[in-house]
């Protein structure tokens, strides 16, 4: 039933990538018909846009959308979006999209395995035409502790139980999660690192966890750990993580996200024999599934029903 607030006539506008916008139309013209579809920068009729759909959203939206009552981004982070500049009214959404966390789960699931069956070795000696077997060590010899167990955290850490590393948990908030040995908060994160080898950052970053992957928790790790970001090149102090290269305190480490990206072609990360970089690839929000799930939460919202995936603006996440 529709909510008594809510007329039947409303706009929606999407501001992200066009071609993709296109399929993102189409599951609208399905799912909602009676909704007016736009793609940025189309314009129609800016006070009947209620939700705004966008990775970055056109600049001054406050002014340009005057009833705008829901921003979704198109991404499962919403680091990109200024909030200062997002009207308090305006509730935020993040993307839950089984194809982004399906993505994410292969994606991890490779890096952990390639760190631990010592991957970055391999290529840096084939590069340098070299044969040199490492002893074999067993899964269940490693400890991979992931940073951050929200959707993709826990989908990842799932997925690799099957392999039987001994697996830990970091987030926030307490968590009971069956085997896996869980710790929250800042207090418990020299415990959690203590014994990691693999390190996966599946954090969002807030003012909280900028800058978290530095000396200081690399120095909390035990030596020779591996790093798997998948987090946010924010994330990680980079000149930090050269250093612990250098030392032997991290052996090595795969990036999918940097500070700078595109990185310059000199950045001494991408040309680093032991670090594997990939252009921020990890996983990606699926045009057909994501504009399903933001349908469906664009009808919980028509029916006045609490909206589903709203990031908490206090957390930042
Ligand atoms: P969620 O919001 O579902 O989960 C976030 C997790 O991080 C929660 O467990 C939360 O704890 C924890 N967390 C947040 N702040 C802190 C903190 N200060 N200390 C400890 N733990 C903290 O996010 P998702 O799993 O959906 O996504 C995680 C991130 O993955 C995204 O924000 C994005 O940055 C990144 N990402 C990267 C992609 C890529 O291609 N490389 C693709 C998609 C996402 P609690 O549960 O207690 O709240
Ligand atoms: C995301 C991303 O947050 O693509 O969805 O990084």
């Amino acid at each position: 039933m529709m909510s008594s607030r809510m007329s039947e006539n409303f706009e929606v506008t999407y501001c992200a990538d066009p071609a993709r916008g296109a399929t993102w139309k189409q599951i609208f013209r399905d799912e909602l018909p009676q909704t007016t579809f736009r793609i940025w920068p189309e314009a129609g009729t800016p006070e009947s846009v209620e939700y705004l759909i966008a990775w970055t959203p056109p600049p001054g939206i406050a002014a340009s959308f005057p009833n705008l009552k829901v921003l979704f981004s198109t991404g499962a982070g919403i680091d990109q979006l200024d909030l200062g500049n997002i009207p308090d009214g305006v509730q935020v959404v993040r993307m839950i999209d089984p194809n982004l966390t399906s993505g994410m789960v292969e994606f991890a699931t490779m890096g952990v395995l390639a760190l631990h069956r010592d991957i970055p070795h391999y290529l840096a000696d084939q590069r340098a035409r070299l044969w040199a077997p490492r002893p074999v060590r067993r899964a269940a010899d490693h400890i991979v502790g992931i940073m951050g167990l929200g959707v993709l955290g826990r989908a990842v850490a799932d997925a690799l139980k099957p392999f039987n590393f001994t697996l830990k948990g970091w987030s926030a908030s307490p968590k009971s999660i069956d085997g896996m040995r869980t710790f929250a908060g800042i207090e418990e994160l020299p415990a959690f690192l203590s014994d990691c080898d693999i390190l996966v950052c599946l954090l969002p970053l807030t003012s909280e966890t900028e800058s978290l992957l530095c000396d200081t928790t690399f120095k909390l790790l035990p030596r020779g750990a591996r790093l798997l970001n998948l987090g946010r090149g924010r994330h990680l102090v980079e000149e930090d993580l050269l250093l612990a290269l250098e030392s032997g305190q991290i052996d090595c480490a795969m990036l999918d996200v940097l500070r700078a990206e595109p990185p310059e072609a000199g950045h001494p990360l991408l040309g680093h024999p032991r670090v594997i970089v990939t252009p921020h690839i990890a996983s990606t929000t699926h045009p057909v599934t994501a504009a399903q799930r933001v349908c469906a939460l664009i009808k919980q919202h028509r029916r006045g029903l609490p909206l589903e995936d709203a990031i908490d603006r206090r957390r930042g996440y």
